[in-house]
C-alpha cells in the first residue's frame, strides 16, 4: 500500500499561520504519523536558526541586533535558499519535508511592516513550490490568549493582526485552511487525512514546481 515504486518522491508540505497558530505542534505529530505509516519524512522550520544567515536572524528576532527591514526580509530568504539543493535532493530520494513556515510567512511578515508585496515575493521567485499549504486559521486574539507569546519581536497583537491580512491576500484554491481553533485532536485529525492524500499523490513522481514564475 505504501510501497513507493522507483520514481516515487517526497511530497513538499508546507504549515503556515500565526504564531502561537499550534504549527509547531502539529508538525511534530504529522511526522510521526508518517513515520508510522511507513513513510519516509522530515521535519523542516523556517527560519532555520542552525545556519549563520539563521543565527542572524534569530538575533534580529530577539531584538538584540537592529537591521533595516529590506535586509532582515532578504535575509530570511537568503535562509530559504541556503537549504534549497539539500530540499531538492531529499524530496527526490522519496523523503517528505513537513515544513514549519516557508515563502509565505516571508511575504506575510515583511508586508505587514509595510514593504510592497510585490517586492517581497521576487527574492522567493525559484525556490520549490509546495505541494501542498495549509494554513492554521485563528483569529489574532485567540492566538494571543494561547499561553501569551514568547516575546520576540513579531509577536504583538497589532502586528499579528496585520499579518493575518496578508496571509488571506496570499493564499489562493490550492491551500487548505483549517480552523485552529477546534480542539487539537481535531484540528490533528483533519491535518492527516489532507497530509497523507499529499503524500500518496506525489509519489508518481510528477516533478517538483517552482514558485512563483
Ligand atoms: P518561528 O520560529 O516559527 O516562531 O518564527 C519566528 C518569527 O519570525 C515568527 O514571528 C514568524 C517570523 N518569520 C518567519 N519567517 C519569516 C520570514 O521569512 N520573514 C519575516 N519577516 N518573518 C518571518
Ligand atoms: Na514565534
Ligand atoms: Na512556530
Amino acid at each position: 500500500e505504501n510501497n513507493h515504486h522507483s520514481d516515487a518522491r517526497g511530497a513538499l508540505i508546507v504549515l503556515e499561520g500565526l504564531d502561537r497558530s499550534g504549527k509547531t505542534s502539529q508538525s511534530g505529530r504529522l511526522v510521526s504519523y508518517l513515520n508510522g505509516l511507513g513513510h519516509p519524512v522530515e521535519s523542516w522550520r523556517f527560519p532555520d536558526r542552525d545556519t549563520a544567515v539563521g543565527k542572524m536572524i534569530s538575533a534580529y528576532l530577539s531584538n538584540e541586533s537592529q537591521l533595516d527591514d529590506h535586509t532582515i526580509h532578504l535575509l530570511f530568504s537568503a535562509n530559504r535558499w541556503e537549504k534549497r539543493s539539500l530540499m531538492e535532493a531529499t524530496l527526490k530520494s522519496g523523503t517528505s519535508l513537513i515544513v514549519d513556515r516557508y515563502s509565505y510567512s516571508g511575504v506575510a511578515f515583511s508586508s505587514a511592516k509595510g514593504l510592497d508585496i510585490e517586492w517581497c515575493k521576487a527574492p522567493e521567485v525559484g525556490l520549490l513550490a509546495p505541494d501542498l499549504v495549509v494554513y492554521l486559521d485563528i483569529p489574532p486574539e485567540k492566538a494571543a490568549e494561547r499561553g501569551g507569546y514568547g516575546g520576540e519581536r513579531y509577536e504583538k497583537l497589532e502586528f499579528q493582526k496585520n499579518v493575518a491580512q496578508y496571509y488571506k491576500k496570499l493564499s489562493d484554491a490550492s491551500w487548505k485552511i483549517i480552523d485552529a481553533c477546534q480542539p487539537m485532536e481535531d484540528v490533528e485529525k483533519q491535518l492527516k487525512e489532507i497530509v497523507l492524500d499529499c503524500v500518496k499523490s506525489c509519489q508518481n513522481g510528477k516533478s517538483v514546481s517552482q514558485l512563483w514564475l
